[in-house]
């Protein structure tokens, strides 16, 4: 998402002129023309509504491997070392830029979910980004007051067709959301610890993985996992059938042809070659990357978010629920887009990685 809070009107002009590229203008746009103090009361509303398409979904999990002896990487996968170009060719800011070593390591097997971000929750006290409010000193001129407090960025899907792409007919910032009431108020993650955690930050999932002694993947050490170690290219750009995307007119219609209209509990489609579910669809997963076009310098350009006097954004992998073929086509491996590090927003999550010893080196 791009800069929720901070963002200045030539910041916008900017990611207005990336509105092709999706979601990533979600934020931007919806602060500039719908965000307001009198916001929120609507949100409620959409976000209710949305609370109630989520909640139509089976409540449910998937069945996943029975897991091993007790070892630091349990549940995790072995991911091998390689080389390989990351990136794509549908949309400008995954154009690949040359090749990439990645040396080998564990990845989680699915996303972490709601019942394994409570338990770090309950052992450490973290508090997510998404329940603190916004440092004062820190915020922007103008910025609406709905943005300062404690809250999320909700997807709230219209009752009709809609043109054009006013991307905030379909996101609202919701005061009083968070990872254990992602739609806000009313809402609740009861019954769904097996769906993907949402609503946090890439300091939410550091703070996590650095609790299991992990660390959030890099960009290139997600893609290259979710390529499941292969260098060939990816020439398929048909929307895939193991995953949780969306099928129909977004974002009015889901067809839901695949089950889920909204998340979907982890694991609950076929994995890829290394074993890995939910690479692509259900939450776009965060990494420890800051965000910046393919060959250029990462961290180019004036910090553009207040919620922090270092804010950045970093990327996602994955896409998500949400990505569908008449809009947002980046349910592949090579597409990517920015995340704001002070947003938590209700398709976003992540799975951890550890650089430990391989399977082979440990019998
Ligand atoms: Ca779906």
């Amino acid at each position: 998402m791009p800069h929720w809070r901070g963002v200045a009107r030539w910041q916008l002009a900017l990611w207005l002129g990336l509105a092709v590229l999706g979601l990533a203008v979600a934020a931007a746009v919806a602060w500039k023309f719908k965000a307001s103090s009198t916001a929120s009361s609507k949100a409620s509303q959409t976000s209710a509504s949305s609370a109630a398409a989520q909640a139509q979904e089976p409540a449910a999990s998937c069945p996943l491997p029975a897991p091993s002896a007790p070892t630091p990487h349990a549940g995790m996968v072995w991911v091998p070392a390689g080389q390989y170009t990351p990136g794509d060719t549908v949309y400008p800011e995954e154009r690949p830029a040359g090749r990439v070593k990645v040396k080998g390591f564990w990845m989680d097997r699915t996303e972490v979910t709601n019942d394994e971000f409570a338990r770090f929750v309950q052992a450490t006290g973290h508090v997510t980004v998404a329940e603190r409010a916004v440092d004062a000193s820190r915020q922007a001129p103008g910025m609406p007051a709905a943005l300062s407090q404690p809250g999320a960025l909700v997807f709230s899907p219209p009752d009709k067709l809609q043109a054009g792409v006013d991307v905030s007919a379909w996101w609202r910032y919701v005061p009083g959301a968070h990872w254990r009431q992602p739609g806000g108020a009313g809402t609740s993650i009861e019954g769904r610890g097996a769906y993907p955690v949402v609503a946090v930050t890439v300091q939410d999932a550091r703070a996590y993985a650095a609790w299991l002694g992990r660390s959030l993947p890099s960009e290139a050490q997600w893609e290259w996992a979710a390529r499941g170690g292969r260098d060939e290219a990816m020439p398929l750009k048909e929307q895939p059938r193991d995953a949780n995307t969306w099928q129909g007119p977004f974002p009015h219609t889901n067809a839901r042809q695949d089950g889920f209209a909204g998340l979907s509990p982890v694991g609950c489609f076929a994995a890829n070659p290394l074993g890995l579910q939910d690479m692509v669809g259900n939450v776009w997963e965060l990494t420890g990357d800051v965000f910046g076009l393919h060959g250029q310098p990462q961290e180019a350009g004036p910090p553009l978010t207040v919620r922090a006097v270092a804010a950045k954004q970093y990327v996602i992998k994955g896409g998500s629920f949400l990505c569908s073929p008449d809009y947002c086509l980046r349910y592949r491996p090579g597409s990517r887009q920015p995340q704001d590090d002070d947003l938590g927003t209700s398709h976003v999550g992540f799975r951890t990685v550890l650089h430990a010893p391989g399977p082979a080196l440990l019998q």
